[in-house]
């Protein structure tokens, strides 16, 4: 790999079924930049993250597994990319240590996500506050420029270019600052069950988002119970109408047609027939890489293949960061 070439990093938790919301906010535009060709692409299935919030073993194991097949049947690419998974690399759990030394618990404390996640646990867990620092741990290891995510994210990654001057300034220059990259169209897709909150994998409700390996049966029910506004017009008014505005954006996401063009399409048409062809427009969107994905599936000698090249070219660079902030910070450099 050219290391020449600026370095983008971005990772998926596998805490539950995968959703258009994580595609067009964040996968899309991985697939995007790593055929573009101008970048080291790294993507990562972050699976320590999963386990800040309670994960049943033999589940997880297979959330893993789906989360990084579906990763190659959305078109990531392993000739073209690093395609791994993150405990497959112990150094993101040594670097999330050394930083969690110079990060400010009331940093932490002030994550939204840690606020609004904290609030379904009856007893906080460090590694939820932790989360945070483990992302920058991540991102950090990579030398990463550019890190590809959705609007949610933002206030992480500020964090993480927080953590790293830190570092720099205390014991040498080490990491650059990573830019969020955001998709503007799809900075937030909204929950179908509530548009006032993004769609969330974790969410209690399964009608709140389109799993990309929801069946045509569950898409139509999904989008059938989908919560409208009131009134009957079919127009984009995210503050007005932020319902029937975020099934415009989906149909426009899937469509590829403007949300202008949609909505004369649609003018004096009942939400039904909108929620209808909207359904259609999902399922024959998805047709492929759920075919994609049972033919990957299919074949597990080449996914586990996938899985170890990817690991030990994402150790390769990681050691090799470690060696760096071990002596930086003044640990004793013995090779044993
Ligand atoms: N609703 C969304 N709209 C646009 N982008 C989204 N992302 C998540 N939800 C939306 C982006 O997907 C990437 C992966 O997200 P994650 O797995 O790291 O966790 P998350 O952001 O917390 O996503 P979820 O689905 O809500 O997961 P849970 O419920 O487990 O917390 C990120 O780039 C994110 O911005």
């Amino acid at each position: 790999m050219p290391n020449n070439k600026k370095t983008i990093f971005s990772g998926v938790t596998p805490s539950g079924n995968l959703h258009i919301g994580n595609y067009f906010g964040a996968i899309k535009q991985w697939v995007e930049m790593q055929n573009a060709g101008e970048y080291q692409n790294i993507f990562c299935v972050v699976d320590e993250h999963a386990i800040t919030t309670l994960q049943e073993p033999a589940k997880l194991r297979s959330k893993i597994l789906e989360v990084f097949t579906l990763y190659l049947a959305l078109g990531l690419d392993p000739e073209k990319s690093i395609i791994f998974v993150q405990s497959s690399v112990s150094e993101h759990s040594e670097l999330n240590w050394i930083l969690s030394t110079i990060t400010p618990v009331g940093e932490l404390e002030r994550m939204t996500q840690f606020k609004d996640k904290s609030q379904k646990q009856k007893s906080i867990l460090a590694g939820l506050l932790n989360y945070p620092v483990l992302q920058a741990a991540d991102i950090l290891l990579y030398h990463t420029n550019t890190v590809p995510v959705g609007e949610d994210q933002l206030q992480h990654i500020e964090l993480t270019r927080a953590i790293a001057k830190k570092f720099n300034n205390a014991f040498g220059q080490i990491f650059p600052l990573p830019e969020p990259f955001i998709n503007k169209e799809a900075k937030r897709i909204m929950g179908l069950d509530d548009p006032a909150k993004k769609m969330s994998k974790s969410a209690e409700n399964s009608n709140n988002y389109i799993a990309l390996l929801d069946s045509p049966e569950i898409i139509r029910e999904k989008i059938k119970s989908a919560v409208t506004d009131s009134g009957s017009e079919i127009k984009y008014d995210a503050e007005n109408k932020p319902a029937i505005s975020n099934l415009l954006l989906i149909y426009s996401l899937f469509s590829k047609k403007p949300i202008s063009e949609l909505e004369k399409e649609y003018a004096g048409k009942n939400y039904s027939v909108l929620k209808h062809d909207l359904a259609e427009v999902i399922i024959e969107g998805l047709s492929p890489v759920q075919k994609k994905y049972q033919e990957l599936s299919a074949n597990p000698d080449y996914i586990k293949k996938v899985l170890r090249q990817g690991a030990a070219k994402a150790k390769a660079i990681a050691s090799q960061t470690m060696t760096e902030v071990r002596s930086k910070i003044g640990f004793l450099e013995l090779s044993v």
